[in-house]
Formats: C-alpha cells, sequence, structure tokens
C-alpha cells in the first residue's frame, strides 16, 4: 500500500529541506517505500479535514490504509519499525536508536525552535536583544555535548540508524543560523547526511514543490 504524506503548499523555507515533512520523506526514501503527497494551504491545514488527521493542524501527517499518524518523529519511527534498513536488528540496538529519536528531537530540537521563536514572534520586543545570547548558549551546550560524542565516529551508534535521521535533521535547522560553523564535527556530520543518496532524493521531491509552485 502506497502510503500518503502531507506537507506545505507553499514552504516558508522556499524548499530548503527544513519543513518536517522532509524527515518522513527521507525515512521513505531510505527504505525504498514510495509515497504520495497532499499539498496543503495554511488554511486547509486548520480545517476539519486535516484535524480529524493532525489535531494541531501541522504538517507532515502519514495515512496509510486505516492508519493515520501525525507528528515526525512517530511516523519515523513507524516507517523504521515496519522496513528493514533504519533500525539494527538486536533489541537493545533497535533500542539505542530510538532513544537518539527521542534526543533529536526533545532535547536537541527543543532549544533550537526557542531561536525560532524568538527570530519571528519576539524580534519586535525590548528584551530581545539581551535574550538572544541565553537563547544561543542552551542551543550550544547540547552541541558541545553530541559532539563529544561523537568523537571520531561518522554515526552515533556505528552504523547509520533512524537516530541519526533525525538528529541530522534537527541540526539542519541551525543552517540558516550559522552556529552549526561552530561545530566542525557536527557540521561534517550533517554533510555525511545530506550526501545520502536517499537525502538528495527527499530533497529534490520536496524543492520541486516550492520550484514548480514559484514559477506557476
Ligand atoms: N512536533 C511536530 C511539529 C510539526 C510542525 O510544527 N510542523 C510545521 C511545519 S515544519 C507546521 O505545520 N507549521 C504550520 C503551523 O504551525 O501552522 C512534528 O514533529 O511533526
Amino acid at each position: 500500500m502506497i502510503p500518503t504524506i502531507t506537507a506545505f503548499e507553499r514552504s516558508p523555507d522556499r524548499g530548503r529541506g527544513l519543513a518536517r515533512d522532509m524527515r518522513v520523506r527521507w525515512a521513505l526514501e531510505e527504505v525504498g517505500q514510495p509515497y504520495e503527497v497532499r499539498l496543503l494551504s495554511f488554511k486547509a491545514m486548520k480545517e476539519p479535514a486535516h484535524l480529524a488527521l493532525n489535531p494541531f493542524g501541522k504538517i507532515p501527517t502519514y495515512e496509510e490504509g486505516d492508519l493515520a499518524l501525525f507528528e515526525s518523529g512517530s511516523i519515523v519511527l513507524h516507517i523504521a519499525e515496519r522496513h528493514a534498513g533504519l533500525l539494527p536488528d538486536d533489541a537493545n540496538g533497535r533500542a539505542r536508536a530510538i532513544t537518539w529519536m527521542f534526543a533529536a528531537i526533545n532535547t536537541v530540537e527543543s532549544p533550537i525552535l526557542d531561536l525560532t521563536t524568538a527570530k519571528f514572534l519576539e524580534g519586535d520586543k525590548s528584551w530581545y536583544a539581551e535574550r538572544l545570547p541565553l537563547v544561543m548558549e542552551r542551543i550550544r551546550k547540547p552541541l558541545h555535548e553530541l559532539t563529544a560524542w561523537l568523537g571520531e565516529a561518522d554515526w552515533l551508534e556505528g552504523k547509520f540508524s533512524a537516530g541519526d535521521l533525525m538528529m541530522v535533521a534537527v541540526l539542519l535547522r541551525l543552517k540558516p543560523s550559522g552556529l552549526l560553523d561552530e561545530f566542525p564535527k557536527l557540521s561534517a556530520y550533517v554533510a555525511r547526511g545530506e550526501a545520502r543518496p536517499a537525502y538528495q532524493r527527499a530533497f529534490a521531491a520536496q524543492l520541486a514543490v516550492f520550484t514548480a509552485g514559484s514559477t506557476g
């Protein structure tokens, strides 16, 4: 059965791969599962048909027969559990990879999202400039810790897994800020993720949505 995911009709990042459908597309490409995409306007995301799929009115969602999922982490985990390639075969290895998925979307992504909120929603506040260094420091801390864990390794637990997929996807959100450049080992780690053929296919697919939308 071909699953259907949802994505932005016009992504605010202009197709640079930062919207969260990218993680799901990448996971599907890694396991070789074809998929369809339903593009949504911001208005459609808040309408009952979409709220029935995601009560928070966001993308991505994932539909496969009777199953409807939301939350990019849950969707990537679902894909990784049902196909070979994104989780190790042994139970402990799988648990470790899943742990890294949670670390990515909780420990690492949370402070990164705070930077986005600060820039877009608090930029006009009198205290914005004073708060910004604190926000940046809260991002740097887990990045230093992640650098120490990674050491000279290519991937978090030896072999590429769904944990790396989520971590790279999360770290990519830092690119526009320039913060990633302060962490050469993490920049190289992200570049390894981006170099994967599955990532490149996913990136091209989501960029094509924006390119087609802009020329019409
Ligand atoms: N925790 C959710 C976050 C989903 C999310 O915030 N999606 C954004 C796109 S990356 C969205 O739909 N934004 C539109 C809106 O909030 O109106 C996930 O990982 O799927």
